[in-house]
């Protein structure tokens, strides 16, 4: 380290030991961070007024694994990745499997599509076409078989089911012909595969959507089982929605399963995660770590299986650098919430001391953190500054070669 990084250590390490703040057992949580990126957000994507081709966009899903290995390379943080069928349709899944070793990574959670088809115009496993529906819970079926040829054990499910006007679709039948396709994808799964449920209350169905918020989610799992648990995408909400209860509660019953970060400031906008919301991120994590804590076991155990994905698009921004940007903020607001001091808050909320609570909380979140990041990438051998180290390191120039015209999503 430059020695006015030790130096920014040295005071870093002080301040936080005379908080009471155990640094290694910080250290070892932040080094334990690991977060999933997802191949689509390598691929071009854009609006539904335009996608923008960039050059060097991976052509293929074992390209696509090539940027997320490089992502993983400058950040330590990335080993597994997110596959999307048949966006990463391949004639050989085991010989991807063995790609992604061979770069350094594995495959992370499988995504189904049930939303491309034209058959799926009203509705995939919701739909009033038994024969559609039934196409749909193939594919369930078929996305569960790949996982076991990838050695995947999560299913990532996100129906955009829905209906744009009054009266268009029946909901009570739609809820039902979705449980049973769930059912029937569950009792497919092997004992040590999770199935996470994503909702969200709009888009692409404009009127209603089938998984429209937490509860749905959270209720089909628990008929579902065990293996069955929530999905919370960060975009997914109305605005001024309290996410970070959402989280709390759903740890509280054991059900809270993964995340898709992104950050927006108006809808599903899937932009940058922290970009324009690092209290909200940080919020969530004061809520898992607290989680982390608890005397409840299964409390613990579920905050600390939390598959921790990225689900961003990348429209007008590079994709890597995109993708780093979003690993360095998770890791910023991580740290920040490490450094609640638990002890503290926890006295002033029984006391009722709203503002001693409410400062309690938020001297973490005004702690800069830079100094801790610092150190701990120094010590795992991994560039201080991995945005940069990407910018200097002549990939982006390396894959200019593919030209334009790579995948979308
Ligand atoms: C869609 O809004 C959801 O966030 C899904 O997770 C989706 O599968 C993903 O964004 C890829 O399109
Ligand atoms: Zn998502
Ligand atoms: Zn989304
Ligand atoms: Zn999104």
């Amino acid at each position: 380290m430059s020695q006015w990084s030790d130096r920014a250590y040295a005071l870093f390490e002080e301040q936080q030991r005379d908080r009471g703040i155990d640094l290694a057992w910080v250290k070892e949580k932040l080094v334990r961070l690991q977060i999933e990126t997802p191949s689509w957000g390598y691929g071009d994507s854009g609006t539904r007024f335009k996608v923008f081709q960039k050059v060097g966009v991976p052509r293929n899903p074992y390209e696509k694994f090539d940027d997320a290995a490089e992502v993983h390379r400058l950040t330590g943080a990335c080993e597994a990745v997110a596959i999307h069928i048949p966006w990463d349709k391949v004639s050989d899944y085991q010989e991807l499997k063995s790609y992604a070793e061979s770069v350094g990574l594995k495959i992370g959670a499988v995504n189904p599509n049930l939303f491309q088809d034209d058959d799926y115009m009203l509705g995939s496993v919701t739909n009033a076409n038994a024969s559609i529906r039934r196409k749909a819970v193939d594919h369930l079926l078929e996305c569960v078989d790949i996982m076991k040829q990838v050695g995947s054990n999560a299913l990532s499910l996100w129906f955009a089911d829905g209906t744009n006007y009054p009266g268009q679709g029946h909901l009570r039948r739609r809820k039902r012909w979705l449980q049973e396709a769930l059912e029937e994808t569950y009792r497919a799964l092997s004992p040590d595969m999770k199935m996470l449920i994503e909702y969200k209350f709009f888009e692409p169905g404009f009127y209603h959507t089938d998984v429209a918020d937490w509860g749905m989610s959270f209720q089909a799992a628990q008929k579902l089982g065990p293996q069955a648990e929530v999905l919370v995408d960060t975009g997914h909400h109305a605005l001024g929605t309290n996410v970070e209860h959402i989280v709390s509660y759903l740890l509280d019953e054991g059900k809270l399963g993964g995340f898709h970060f992104n950050s927006r400031k108006y809808a599903d906008d899937d932009l940058i995660v922290g970009s324009s919301n690092p209290y909200e991120l940080f919020l969530i994590f004061y809520q898992i770590l607290d989680a982390h804590l608890d005397e409840d076991v299964k409390v613990r155990e579920t905050a600390e299986n939390i598959a921790y994905m990225i689900d961003q698009s990348h429209a007008i921004e590079p994709k890597i650098p995109a993708m780093i940007r979003s690993i360095c903020n998770i890791q910023t607001q991580y740290a920040k919430a490490l450094l609640i001091n638990h002890a503290e808050l926890k006295e002033k909320q029984e006391n009722n001391d709203v503002l001693g609570a409410e400062n309690a909380l938020r001297t973490a979140f005004e702690i800069d953190v830079t100094p801790l990041l610092l150190a701990v990438r120094e010590e795992r051998g991994l560039p201080p500054d991995p945005m940069r180290a990407f910018l200097e390191s002549g990939y982006q120039e390396r894959i200019a070669k593919r030209g334009v015209g790579g995948s979308s999503w």
